[in-house]
């Protein structure tokens, strides 16, 4: 029996001895074991997969890149790396950004205290050897001090509950788990269910190689443009002579990527002013039309204005006009779900060989061994791509079955949604940390910047710990409420209330639905943490005694 194979390899398994186990080797968990080997610790770090990279390991769907420009989507700890590597593109695609976490892997020697192909299958505090156990899925155990979970916002996948998906005869893949060595999908009648930033990155490339591409919409998104282009050796040579400038900027910016503040308001100008700018902005490609006034991410009216211009640039994009319309985002402001950024998104619908199906007028019915099912009929595909997204946040760890002191465990304590102390940690869970877990910036910023932010935390709390002969450290509960209010009380004063996102859970059935991400800003909040290091680490509580791992 399969189980009792397992339990019979767990048991012969020796229990391994670490001063830390890091969970995840993107790019959270490769700057971790570098921060933490530099600590003089005992680091074993454990990933699923078989290479470093995280997202831009398992992310290698057709047209997979990241949407903030590379320059400033890299890190920035070592200034030799900084200065060497070189971006072929503004915006790098994923081959390129699974290329760089290569080179970091091997040029810091990353790899050989990396445990590849294994699963975190649980994780308990032993209150005796104040240290975590964990479990793998091969059987492993190890026994920590410290836990630290570098698992990513948006590594659980969410493959929708489809009945009759058992009997698809054909291929279906999840963007978040595409086939390493790709998919050849020329000649295929193919499906994409789900027009997030994965699908709306995808369907553009899928579409000029597939015979024939439908695409299902439940929730028409806000895309724009960015206009990539390679990366101009001069612009290149320019930021590096003053790196050190970009990196202190875009550190101390809300968002982990600096841009001047407008001084105007959008409702201060005249609509023909108005469409000017919003006409420029959109030439510029990716953010520069939000730069334009400072009020449209937090004033209802003021969003309005630069929603109804995105909806206009579809209408002239897409010629037939109920494909148009069907396109058009309403019912919740523009920016509230992730705003997409893409190359010839809505230029695909254009295309002979490209079908939008409105699940919203037409859902999906069932799926069916030739394709799947609405009211209108029967679809037949060779493939389903699912970009339907992940169970964000939350999801990563709650899949590590997590248990804290006293037995309590994380899924318990998080039933009515998650509860941590600066999105670092919680109480009742010593030494465990999270990197831009729940409650922290992370997915509002530019991940790279709020991961280092994180790490450099994590490193300077641990070393400092070890100074002091501390051997426990957790959020006192108190801390915690108050955090946990304040990022509620923050994300009430913003717009995203009034979106089914899947920063608030609503993506997923039965998730509680709590803001997840803290919307303060990344300045703000490196600044209480900085504060509540200076104070002795505030917030936290901390035993002192022999740790026997
Ligand atoms: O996932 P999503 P994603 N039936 O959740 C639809 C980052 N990212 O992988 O909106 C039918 O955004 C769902 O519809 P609805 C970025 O942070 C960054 O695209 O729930 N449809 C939606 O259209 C991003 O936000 C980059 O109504 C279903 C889609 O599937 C995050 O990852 C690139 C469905 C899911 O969209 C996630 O993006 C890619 C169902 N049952 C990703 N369930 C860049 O850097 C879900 N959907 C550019």
């Amino acid at each position: 029996m399969e189980s009792e194979g397992r339990s019979a390899t767990k048991a012969a398994e020796p229990l391994t001895r670490w001063d830390a186990v890091v969970v995840g080797a993107g790019f959270a968990g490769m700057y971790m074991l570098y921060r933490l080997r530099a600590l003089g610790l005992r680091v074993t770090v454990l990933e699923t997969g078989d290479d470093v990279g995280g997202t831009w390991y398992w992310n290698c769907y057709p047209g997979a890149r990241v949407d903030v420009p590379s320059l400033n989507y890299s890190y920035s700890f070592s200034p030799d790396l900084q200065q060497e590597w070189s971006w072929p593109e503004v915006y790098s695609s994923q081959p390129d950004l699974l290329r760089y976490a290569r080179h970091v892997a091997d040029r810091f020697d990353l790899p050989r205290d990396i445990q590849f192909g294994t699963t975190v299958s649980r994780a308990d505090y032993d209150e005796d050897a104040s240290a975590w156990v964990v479990h793998t899925d091969a059987g492993g155990r190890m026994l920590a001090q410290y836990l630290i979970a570098a698992v990513g916002c948006l590594s659980a996948t969410n493959v929708p509950d489809y009945q009759g998906l058992d009997h698809f005869e054909g291929e279906w893949y999840h963007t978040g788990r595409w086939p390493k060595g790709g998919v050849d999908l020329s000649g295929q009648r193919v499906a994409v269910i789900g027009t997030g930033s994965s699908g709306v990155q995808a369907i553009p490339v899928i579409a000029e190689q597939a015979a024939h591409l439908h695409v299902f919409q439940r929730t028409p998104n806000y895309s724009i443009p960015t206009y990539n282009a390679p990366l101009d050796p001069d612009v290149e040579r320019e930021w590096k002579q003053i790196y050190a400038e970009h990196r202190d900027r875009d550190h101390n910016s809300a968002g982990g990527i600096y841009f001047p503040t407008p001084e105007r308001s959008a409702l201060d100008v005249e609509p023909e002013e108005r469409q000017r700018l919003f006409e420029e902005g959109w030439q510029k490609g990716a953010f520069g039309m939000m730069q334009t006034f400072n009020d449209l991410r937090t004033d209802l009216r003021a969003n309005d204005t630069v929603a109804d211009f995105v909806r206009q640039q579809i209408k002239r994009i897409v010629k037939d006009p109920i494909v148009a319309e069907t396109l058009c985002p309403t019912g919740y402001p523009l920016g509230t779900k992730r705003l997409c950024m893409d190359t010839n998104y809505f230029q695909t619908f254009n295309r002979p060989n490209v079908t939008l199906v409105d699940l919203r007028a037409h859902p999906i019915l069932e799926m069916t061994p030739t394709g799947l099912r609405t009211d209108q009929g029967p679809y037949e595909f060779d493939v389903i791509v699912f970009a339907t997204g992940y169970d964000a946040m939350t999801g990563p760890l709650l899949r590590m079955n997590i248990t804290g002191r006293s037995g309590y465990r994380l899924a318990e304590k998080w039933q009515d949604g998650p509860r941590t102390y600066l999105g670092l940690g919680m109480a009742g869970f010593p030494n465990l940390f999270t990197i831009t877990g729940p409650g922290s910036p992370s997915v509002l910023t530019n991940m790279i910047v709020s991961i280092e932010q994180h790490v450099d935390f994590i490193a300077e709390m641990i070393d400092n710990m070890r100074r002091r002969a501390v051997t426990r450290i957790e959020p006192d509960e108190a801390a915690e409420d108050a955090w946990v209010a304040h990022v509620y009380e923050v994300s009430q004063k913003t717009l995203y209330k009034y979106a089914e996102s899947w920063y608030l859970g609503a993506n997923i059935a039965g998730k509680p639905r709590v803001f997840m991400p803290y919307v303060g800003g990344l300045n703000a909040y490196r600044r209480r943490c900085d504060q509540v290091a200076a104070r002795g680490y505030e917030g936290f509580v901390v035993t002192a005694g022999s740790v026997h791992a």
